[in-house]
């Protein structure tokens, strides 16, 4: 897909800075006659005081770093733009939402436990949050690709946050959850049993950030023309599929390249494949507020999508890399409290918590209150407020008058209920209840879904799931964790807690431990409160599995397995069927450098079996030609081989190559492709289609 670049950011272009023939100078404007040397009594003598230039220069310098994001400190990021695409004017006023409106956006993807510089394919969950820069001011989706969360009130986030980052006294381990203090905190908040289900699964190492679907996680409001109020779930579809690589996978990448999905982003973008989102939204009527088997005001809960169907409003599409890392990543401020008129927040506890503390953090972060007005920040309708002053000012403010309400500028900046415009109101709602320090009985129920999210899964994706528990447990040293971990997974499912119990040589208890329960009974006195009837049992979205005819090999990376005398028509045949597709081929043979194909043309080899790993590719082809016998003899290659198979890639073999297979440990199966058994391109790519061929895991697990 090459799309023009349509909707930019003004405030970024308008304040790039072009260094392309000018003369240094200071940041003052002073041109640098010398930036090598330092001013000193003589050449060999002590430096000088009056050293203005390099003073300006190592005070700038001593200042670079700003603290990190205390969570979701790494990110990936880029501009775009939203398309709205359905009329929901009959429940929301929200003006970027009218069908047809294109509204410039900035997304940030990030892991949440590590820190700035830590690896892309932890086993984490991913934000994905997405600043609208709309006509009536910034509104933020600040989601993640997971739908629900660890917690029902914020009060418990620091806790949470506390017990998953490195532990305090050794600051290990780095970007896990798999050490004591996370488990030892799961094991006392049963409510976290749903997300639990979910981080384990593959959804928390995604094979690439353009293929994660991303979820408001909270149900919020939207508010029409006429002040009603409707309840709404934010869901957003990768258009290229929701994809994951295998553990195994995801440690090895994070070895080779520990930037994968930033890089994986960054490229995309650059050769015009721009990633797309559609944005799907479930709407509740306020009077269903209270009809289902779950409090839709539970951030632990999802709505399944056979109870409310996604509506889909629009699609994203992001089309413009940063031009600078920290101007725009890293100033980026996103905060689920900014809304513009039309969306509102539901009662959820959690995302009431939130609403403090975004601003908050971003205050400090960001060095004082006017971070507002960085470019990546500032809204593109303008700001007119009385707010004046404070660190890193930019705006200046003319006139007079900074105060509210005044006769000598005629009452502006006005109210818009003064001149009978639209203005941010909040949804009324009638509230009958007493200042209380509790949790709602209806949030205690906290297996049926988690249940639900395990039953869901294909067979694979539930080893998946029992094969992460048991790596994550296994880090764990105190065996009274442990064992509380499996009394909870019991609550669940009675097969998963007994697989992992086997895995770790232990019985699951039947029942939650005692202190499980008094930490329960803290916020629901009688608990545990008998769940009510679910009103689905298994639901097809929760799970990744390609459904038959569907799948694309858009931008996936086949990697074409060659040697000096490769044929070359074998190559290109193969190359344009996948390119047709939207694949593309990128070579690797013995040696980084020239190779000359059996037609005596020639290549540039980028990559070798020595230097790049078969974790960065989607699947293998080996041509037919006389660098057969040299591959047979290559243990990098058999290698390279090996991995893809045991990673339940798609491998093909023209003719002449497929004896390859058997000098590695790969056996014919519905992704491993002969020339002489299959048709070669289309079973190949069929194959690719399906992302992966997990039922090879169980039968033949290869040592590599
Ligand atoms: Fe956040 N979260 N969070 N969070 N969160 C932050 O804000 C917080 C929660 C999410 O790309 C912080 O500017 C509290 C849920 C994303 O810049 C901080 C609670 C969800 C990002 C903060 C939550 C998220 C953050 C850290 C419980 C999914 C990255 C830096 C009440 C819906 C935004 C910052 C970016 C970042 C607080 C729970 C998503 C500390 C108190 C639930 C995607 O303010």
């Amino acid at each position: 897909m090459k799309k023009q670049k349509s909707s930019q950011n003004p405030n970024i272009d308008k304040n790039l800075i072009d260094n392309s023939n000018k003369i240094l100078t200071t940041n003052d404007g002073v041109p640098i006659h010398d930036n090598n040397n330092t001013l000193k009594a003589g050449n060999r003598g002590p430096s000088l005081q009056q050293d203005h230039i390099y003073f300006d220069k190592l005070m700038h310098f001593d200042r670079e770093r700003i603290p990190e994001r205390v969570v979701h400190a790494r990110g990936s990021a880029a501009h775009g733009f939203f398309e709205a695409t359905a009329d929901v004017s009959e429940y929301t006023s929200a003006k970027f939402l009218k069908k047809g409106t294109v509204t410039p956006v900035f997304t940030r993807f990030s892991t949440v436990a590590g820190f700035k510089g830590s690896t892309d394919l932890a086993r984490d969950v991913r934000g994905f949050s997405v600043k609208f820069y709309t006509e009536e001011g910034n509104y933020d989706l600040v989601g993640n690709n997971i739908p629900v969360f660890f917690i029902q009130d914020a009060m418990n986030f620091p806790d949470l946050v506390h017990a998953v980052k490195p532990e305090p006294n050794n600051e290990m381990p780095q970007a896990a959850s798999a050490h004591d203090t996370f488990w030892d905190f799961i094991s006392l908040m049963p409510e976290s049993a749903h997300m639990i289900m979910w981080v384990m699964s593959d959804r928390a190492i995604p094979r690439s950030l353009r293929m994660m679907e991303g979820f408001g996680v909270h149900t919020f409001k939207f508010v029409n023309k006429d002040g009603k109020g409707t309840f709404v779930k934010f869901h957003w579809r990768p258009k290229l599929g929701t994809h994951s690589v295998a553990w195994n996978e995801a440690q090895k990448i994070s070895g080779f390249n520990s930037d994968f999905h930033r890089q994986d982003l960054w490229e995309a973008i650059e050769e015009g494949n721009y990633p797309q989102w559609d944005l799907g939204v479930q709407l509740i009527p306020e009077e269903d507020e209270l009809k289902y088997s779950f409090d839709i005001l539970d951030p632990t809960k999802i709505i399944p999508e056979e109870l409310i169907p996604l509506k889909i409003i629009g699609t994203m599409t992001l089309n413009r890399n940063p031009e600078n890392f920290f101007a725009e990543n890293e100033q980026s401020a996103f905060d689920p409290g900014r809304v513009v008129p039309g969306i509102d927040f539901s009662n959820d506890p959690l995302l009431q918590g939130r609403i403090f503390s975004y601003m908050d953090t971003q205050n400090y972060r960001l060095g004082g209150p006017n971070f507002h007005e960085l470019p990546i920040n500032r809204p593109l309708n303008g700001k007119h407020n009385n707010q004046k002053d404070g660190f890193g000012k930019v705006d200046i403010l003319k006139g007079a008058v900074s105060y509210f309400p005044n006769s000598k500028m005629d009452g502006c900046p006005y109210q818009a209920m003064l001149r009978g415009e639209q203005g941010f109101e909040s949804h009324k709602e009638k509230i009958k209840a007493e200042k209380v320090r509790e949790r709602s009985d209806s949030f205690a129920d906290h297996f049926s879904q988690a249940t639900l999210f395990f039953n869901s899964q294909s067979p694979e994706e539930q080893d998946h799931i029992i094969n992460a528990l048991s790596f994550e447990l296994s880090k764990v040293k105190e065996a009274k964790i442990r064992e509380r971990v499996l009394a909870i997974l019991n609550q669940i499912e009675g097969k998963l807690a007994k697989k992992v119990g086997d895995n770790l040589g232990l019985t699951p208890p039947k029942e939650l431990d005692e202190l499980t329960l008094k930490f329960a009974r803290q916020n629901h006195p009688n608990y545990p409160i008998k769940p009510k009837k679910q009103e689905v049992k298994k639901s097809e979205a929760l799970s990744m599995k390609v459904k038959d005819g569907e799948g694309t090999i858009e931008t996936r990376k086949v990697a074409f397995l060659i040697d000096e005398g490769a044929s070359k028509s074998s190559v290109d045949k193969m190359k344009s069927a996948l390119e047709k597709e939207g694949a593309s081929a990128v070579m690797i043979a013995s040696k980084v450098g020239k190779l000359t194909f059996d037609d005596g043309s020639t290549t540039e080899i980028q990559h070798s079996y020595l230097t790049e790993a078969s974790v960065c590719y989607d699947a293998f082809f080996t041509p037919e030609g006389k660098h057969v016998k040299d591959l047979a003899k290559n243990p990098d290659y058999i290698h390279f081989l090996n991995e893809g198979y045991r990673h339940c890639k798609a491998i093909s073999f023209a003719k002449g190559a497929e004896e390859l297979a058997k000098k590695a440990f790969i056996e014919k199966d519905a992704a491993v492709i002969f020339e002489s058994k299959d048709d070669l391109h289309n079973d190949f790519i069929a194959a690719m289609k399906k992302h992966r061929l997990w039922e090879r895991e169980k039968p033949r697990k290869v040592p590599a």
